[in-house]
């Protein structure tokens, strides 16, 4: 009777699915709020794979990190817990090696030179170890400039971060971003920072203007001073277990699907930086331009000396940078 009713159960899913194998629903992890740039990249993603797989693959994306903290489901991800989600380089540089280059201090000149390197031989090369841990990126997403801001007063020069407590994602490199500074950092998931700016436990943070924003920072933190010390890139990645049990024509559709959420993402991201700003504004926000931000760069030197000295092997991908235009 039991058999009976799963070969039932199969024959129905295999007639719902057109005849073909039976349709598989992906879970995506997403650390941000519905209305938001990635939120919109990752739903249209779901739509994509859906529409040209005929409904043989779905993708569900689960909003404001309900799925857990971002270290937490990069690890989920590779195990296979989690199909897909768009992380920040930050906390997976924990786990892959070569995407700490991309967090080095005023590396990328701008957000377009960042993109065209991450289109080409940089992200190619970052996804080659993303892969060799169990990762797939597929869409390499916007997140703009980030940027200090803190409850006290506008930063200028790199001796006002000193002694300020200061959180930041979660890996290492950035405690010694802090630290060259002369201010002390803590490494925080992003759900805790809105009341441990409120409660003082820290100073100050940094993120691009679309986070600060949509988390209501600002609230609690009301100067936000555009130092533009970090152009991080975000992924769109699959699991390799997920990606491993896809057809070849499933593949060539992710892919493609990946790469067209990210050039729209692009496009949502332009926009709401310049919103974001406009809100931030309206709200009384303090925001200060640093014309000249040589003193930041010198005093994150340290920064790469010992990035490169610990991580020799690493040393070509930071000239790759360097040399680009
Ligand atoms: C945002 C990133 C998100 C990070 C967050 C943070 O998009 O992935 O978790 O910053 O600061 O800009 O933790």
């Amino acid at each position: 009777m039991f058999m009976r009713g799963i070969l039932l159960g199969c024959a129905a899913a295999i007639a719902m699915a057109g005849g073909s194998v039976a349709a598989e629903e992906w879970r995506g992890w997403n650390i941000h709020v519905e209305d938001y740039p990635v939120s919109h990249g990752m739903e249209r993603f779901g739509e994509l794979i859906e529409e040209r797989t005929g409904g043989e693959l779905t993708a569900k994306t689960f909003h404001s990190g309900v799925l857990g903290s971002q270290p937490d489901a990069i690890e989920q991800l590779r195990l296979g817990v989690i199909d897909f989600g768009v992380f920040n380089l930050g906390p997976m540089g924990q786990s892959v090696p070569e995407a700490n280059v991309t967090l080095l201090p005023f590396i990328f000149k701008d957000v377009p030179q960042m993109y065209a390197l991450m289109d080409g031989e940089l992200g190619a090369a970052i996804g080659e170890g993303m892969r060799a841990r169990g990762i797939v990126p597929v869409g390499w997403y916007a997140a703009g400039a980030r940027s200090f801001y803190n409850g006290e007063a506008p930063i200028e020069t790199p001796e006002d971060v000193a002694g300020m407590k200061v959180r930041v994602m979660n890996n290492d490199l950035f405690v010694g971003m802090i630290e060259a500074m002369g201010g002390n950092a803590t490494p925080m998931d992003f759900a805790e920072v809105y009341q441990s700016l409120r409660t003082g436990v820290v100073d100050g943070a940094e993120n691009n203007p679309p986070s600060y924003e949509s988390t209501n920072h600002y609230e609690v933190a009301k100067f936000y001073s555009l130092t533009e010390h970090l152009i991080i890139p975000e992924c769109l990645c699959i699991s390799l277990k997920s990606w491993d049990a896809l057809t070849p024509e499933q593949q060539e559709i992710v892919a493609e699907a990946g790469r067209e959420s990210a050039t729209y993402q692009r496009e949502l991201w332009d926009e709401r930086e310049a919103a974001s700003l406009e809100t931030l504004r309206a709200a009384g926000v303090e925001i200060n331009e640093i014309a000249d931000k040589s003193a930041f760069q010198e005093a994150m030197t340290p920064v790469y000396d010992a990035y490169v000295a610990d991580n020799p092997d690493m040393a070509p991908l930071v000239e790759m940078i360097r040399a680009a235009q």
